[in-house]
């Protein structure tokens, strides 16, 4: 066992609950349970069993709560460890009152992330998996929850080993072309082998990596803005689409100032919404600001929604929206259908392709269906399935694969250049060792307290 105290820690969601769980883990869990525990001997019971009873305070004798008590043996447990696990009625004082029981017996409380720290260092899960905990606590959506249980499952971990395997072999076929030179063209073969490999292996990584940045979309969100003139309609769009009146809506132009967020899901689709300030040229100093953080937001945009007023013809700040955006992932909404129209279709159709446009009444509730279909449809259209976000990187590991691959770049441009071949392999092992890192075959404590202290507590 690689750790030797104690842990202890409210493992559900602090509030209102129906129960609450106060978890414990290490070699002592059972007999400090056992000291606050009126019920049976928890020593004797069998592990994965659940017992009734009592939580008491052993100074006074006072009953704490009626809970019911499971006991997990290790190894197999969550961490490895013994663990026990007490679920107290919810509520936070009967939870907190346990845990300050168990923690006199000698507990300690849990660190942010100990628990799955443990079950990373005592060997039950790597390091990626133990990431996709994480990512299953926070997923905002179904689709990111399944990926975050793909991952955890190991879908990650599997396909690196993969990658990592198929080096390890073309290393050892090199090593004995090495040893048994019965050949004069020993050299050669080593080279294209390294290379053969080397670049098939960058491909994958490459291929983990294109699916993953569509990963990132459904994790956090895609981030979408709404832009336009002022009073075309942009806060109405957010407050329908959110089902609250978030954002003040006025016939007033400039009324929006500063930008608004809303977390929202569209047909399975997660959208950071973003409404702006309308742009337009002020002198007024707070609105020039709210402006300026308009465009900001727009070059950031996965999505933009371009709203245009039909009531009016097109105008200069129309056209030069409609510029910036030519190259972005974009829907263009002719709002207020409602009213006569005045805008010239055809001078549209030269910057717009029709089939990015839709007209909109959102006073009258109108064309927003179609709306939400293409947002749906850009996004979920055959290309994006639930089955293609198995891999959700994060930051660490799309460096540590960015790095894989500039290292397997080097030992494709030394092939070419038919560098000796020890000289190549330092970049090939270093290649092979940054895809370790992501597995945690390779890291460092400080890397490993960063990443666990980043969970909730309790988990
Ligand atoms: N007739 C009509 N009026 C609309 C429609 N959509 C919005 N409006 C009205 O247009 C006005 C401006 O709406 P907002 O949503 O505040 O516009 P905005 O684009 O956020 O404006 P700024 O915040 O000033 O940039 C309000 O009076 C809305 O009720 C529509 O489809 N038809
Ligand atoms: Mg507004």
């Amino acid at each position: 066992m690689y750790q030797n105290d104690t842990i202890a820690a409210i493992s559900t969601a602090l509030g209102e609950g129906a129960i609450g769980i106060v978890r414990l883990s290490g070699p002592d869990a059972i007999s400090m349970a056992n000291k606050v525990f009126k019920g049976k001997d928890l020593a004797k019971v069998d592990s994965h069993t659940i017992h009734y009873g009592h939580v008491i305070n052993p100074k006074n004798n006072h009953v704490i709560d009626e809970v019911m008590t499971s006991v997990m043996k290790g190894p197999r447990s969550y961490t490895m460890e013994d663990i026990v696990e007490i679920n107290c009625h919810g509520g936070i004082i009967a939870v907190q009152r346990t845990l300050e029981v168990v923690l006199d017996q000698g507990a300690r409380m849990a660190e942010p992330g100990e628990y799955t720290k443990r079950a990373f260092l005592n060997g039950r899960i790597d390091l990626s998996q133990a990431e996709a905990v994480m990512d299953l606590i926070q997923a905002k959506t179904d689709k990111a929850m399944q990926a975050s249980v793909n991952q955890l499952q190991g879908s990650l971990s599997s396909k690196i080993s993969v990658l990592r395997e198929e080096m390890l072999q073309t290393l050892a076929q090199v090593e004995v072309t090495i040893d048994y030179p019965e050949y004069d063209d020993v050299e050669e073969m080593s080279l294209t082998q390294l290379k053969e490999t080397a670049e098939s292996v960058k491909a994958s990584i490459e291929q983990l990596l294109r699916q993953a940045s569509q990963g990132r979309l459904f994790r956090e969100g895609i981030n979408t803005a709404i832009i336009g003139r002022p009073n075309v309609g942009k806060s109405s769009l957010l407050n329908f689409l959110s089902g609250v009146d978030k954002a003040i809506v006025t016939d007033i132009e400039g009324t929006t100032r500063d930008t608004i967020e809303e977390f929202i899901n569209i047909r399975g689709v997660p959208l950071r919404l973003i409404d702006t300030a309308g742009i337009r040229q002020t002198d007024e100093i707070v609105e020039q600001i709210g402006v300026e953080k308009s465009r900001q937001v727009m070059e950031k945009a996965d999505l933009i929604i371009l709203i245009l007023n039909q009531a009016q013809a097109l105008n200069d700040i129309d056209l030069e929206l409609l510029d910036l955006t030519k190259d972005q992932q974009r829907i263009i909404l002719l709002n207020k259908s409602d009213l006569p129209t005045v805008l010239d279709h055809d001078q549209l159709a030269k910057y717009v392709d029709a089939s990015s446009i839709i007209t909109t009444s959102i006073t009258e509730e109108s064309g927003l269906d179609q709306l939400e279909a293409m947002i749906e449809d850009r996004f979920l259209g055959g290309h994006l399935q639930a089955a293609d976000v198995n891999y959700l990187l994060n930051t660490r590991h799309t460096q540590l694969l960015k790095q894989a691959i500039e290292a397997l770049e080097e030992v494709i441009d030394a092939t070419d250049m038919a560098l000796p071949v020890d000289l190549i392999q330092i970049d090939y092992t270093r290649a092979w060792d940054l895809l370790g890192e992501i597995t945690g075959d390779s890291v460092q404590d400080e890397l490993l307290n960063k990443l666990f202290s980043q969970f909730c507590l309790g988990k």
